[in-house]
């Protein structure tokens, strides 16, 4: 294919989700020149493609947004306290808008190739088209849950009914009077099956492993609350940038503060009745505030496990049925999920629950085998997940310095210096990606507390007149930083997107931060100062040595 030469930025941008947008107008706002690509047809990144029924986010809307811009926070309204799919993509073509930001993005471009070119010190993106554009600076926004994860089932290619992806939703799906199977009860699972259940004839669910999920509560956002949050947004973020999971709102109200330092340090009545009180604000997050023990100590993790046992045995009205929905590992070793009415679906005649932990499926034309039973299905639905963090970025062809690739960089460990780069990929920065807190913070928040070291770095090497590459020390202190805050905590207890265990084979080590979003920004900014005096002295060298070379 002839190669398209497209011009040449200061930066380039690949990924028009939430943290794309933002690195396109932090950038611009520093003076570069740089350009945005991104795969689909329209920006949105995951909210995107990830149009299924019942898709909304698990955080309340008014932490899940930006805050770099007060005339931004007091324009929009959510509609509701858990903003729907269709809503964030309302907003964030709002803000694309807003800002002057479509001429400067590409879509349809998806980047195949990212190649440092080391005599140029700048890197050559390549589409899939053949263009070719440069960028002295790369910002990888591709997103931490955004690569589907295709599972390969025996006989799929055999099935002869509709396939879809929970990741690739079509713009109409008419399940009334079909047969559907479901595989995946992860938050992707648990947000579609009352919607599907509502309108199918018959709805297999095709469990591996069950979900402790809660109930969203979700409503119409109430007026009173929002006008208290704009009263003084400055603060609400502040507060939400303070807190361990990036948000403070819990039943359109702020959080209060932790109860105590323990779960186990209140009485069994106290608990239960915080227990509850989380249970009636509806949503994850004030289980996650409740006690900053839960992820940590088992002891302390088994009262809320078993809290929630019980209200799925309350919930599911055929005391079998709920047994096998209980989950038996610790409860947020995944994440939690909200629902609304998920395991209410399974009182419904026509819901069948179908274990396959043992057997797995075996695909055979009409239908689908689970060992012995056969169960015909029209419609199979994938909510199977995302090869999480590291997926995206690995799907392209990234070479750094030498021509060393980032695939075997990461080959045995997942290497990265503060969660933002990593050593031999000089001027690539990511953000909401491997080794950061991304999972655990509010990622436009996120978006823009990188962006902001991401700009230091930038100014620095521009004014020192070299490049910005951390060195490897940093990445093997990195890679003791995260292991040590996995290990501290229960996530190991289970498999699942976190430690890379949904995906067979994945290394994972060092891909993600789990000392909570307000210690990383520290450990990050640390990083950064590093990483800058590192450039300085470098800048100051190249000085002298030209100096030198001119008398
Ligand atoms: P998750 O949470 O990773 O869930 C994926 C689900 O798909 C989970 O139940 C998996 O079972 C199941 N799965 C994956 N592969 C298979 C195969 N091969 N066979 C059977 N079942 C399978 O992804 P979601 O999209 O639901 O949610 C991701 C995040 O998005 C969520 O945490 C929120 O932050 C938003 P398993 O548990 O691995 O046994």
């Amino acid at each position: 294919m002839t190669r398209i030469e497209q011009g040449s930025y200061d930066a380039i941008v690949i990924g028009a989700g939430f943290s794309g947008l933002y690195a396109l107008i932090k950038l611009r706002e520093m003076g570069l020149t740089a350009t945005l690509l991104e795969a689909a047809p329209s920006i949105g990144g995951t909210w995107y493609w990830n149009r299924y029924p019942g898709a909304r986010v698990d955080v309340e809307s008014v932490d899940y947004s930006y805050s770099f811009s007060e005339d931004l926070q007091q324009e929009w309204s959510w509609s509701e306290r858990y903003a729907g799919q269709e809503e964030i993509l309302d907003y964030l073509h709002h803000v694309a808008t807003r800002f002057g930001l479509t001429p400067d993005i590409h879509l349809g471009q998806r980047v195949t190739t990212l190649r440092y070119v080391d005599n140029e010190d700048r890197w050559q993106i390549v589409t899939a088209d053949a263009t070719v554009r440069h960028g002295r600076y790369c910002v990888m926004s591709t997103g931490f849950l955004s690569a589907p994860l295709a599972p390969v089932f025996d006989g799929l290619d055999s099935f002869t009914g509709m396939i879809l992806k929970s990741t690739e939703w079509p713009d109409r799906a008419d399940f009334s009077g079909q047969s559907v199977g479901i595989v995946g009860t992860g938050s992707t699972g648990v947000q579609m099956l009352p919607h599907i259940a509502s309108a199918a004839a018959t709805t297999y669910v095709f469990q591996r492993t069950p979900a402790y999920t809660v109930p969203l509560r979700n409503k119409l956002q109430l007026k009173s609350f929002e006008e208290d949050v704009k009263r003084d947004y400055t603060l609400w973020r502040l507060r939400q940038r303070q807190a361990p999971t990036g948000a403070i709102a819990v039943g359109s109200a702020a959080a209060p503060a932790s109860a105590a330092d323990s779960a186990l340090s209140v009485s069994d009545a106290e608990r239960m009745a915080i227990y509850e009180q989380c249970w009636e604000n509806g949503g994850i997050v004030s289980f996650y505030l409740s006690f900053p023990d839960l992820m940590a100590d088992a002891a302390a993790n088994q009262t809320l496990s078993e809290f929630i046992r019980n209200k799925i045995r309350r919930r599911v009205h055929d005391p079998a049925v709920a047994e096998r929905l209980i989950p038996d590992y610790p409860v947020m070793s995944k994440r939690l999920c909200a629902d609304t009415g998920y395991f209410e679906a399974f009182n419904l005649h026509h819901v069948h629950l179908v274990d396959i932990a043992d057997d797995g499926l075996q695909f055979d034309g009409p239908g689908v085998f689970v060992g012995s039973d056969h169960y015909d299905i029209d419609i199979l639905v994938l909510a199977t997940g995302f090869d999480a963090i590291t997926g995206a970025m690995k799907r392209i062809h990234i070479t750094g310095r030498g021509g060393q690739s980032l695939a075997s960089h990461w080959e045995h460990e997942v290497r990265t210096a503060g969660g933002l780069m990593s050593s031999g990929f000089p001027n690539m920065f990511w953000i909401n990606g491997p080794g950061s807190s991304a999972a655990d913070a509010a990622p436009p928040l996120m978006a823009e507390d990188q962006m902001a070291v991401v700009g230091r770095i930038i100014v620095a090497a521009d004014s020192a007149g070299v490049v910005a590459d951390p060195p490897m020390v940093m990445e093997k202190e990195w890679l003791d930083e995260c292991g040590a805050t996995m290990s501290a905590t229960l996530l190991p207890k289970a498999k699942s997107w976190y430690n890379g265990a949904n995906v067979p084979g994945k290394v994972a080590t060092g891909m993600i931060y789990l000392g909570g979003p307000v210690r990383y920004l520290e450990l990050l900014n640390q990083f950064a100062d590093r990483l800058i005096d590192g450039i300085e002295e470098s800048g100051t060298e190249v000085r002298e040595r030209n100096q030198l070379w001119a008398d």
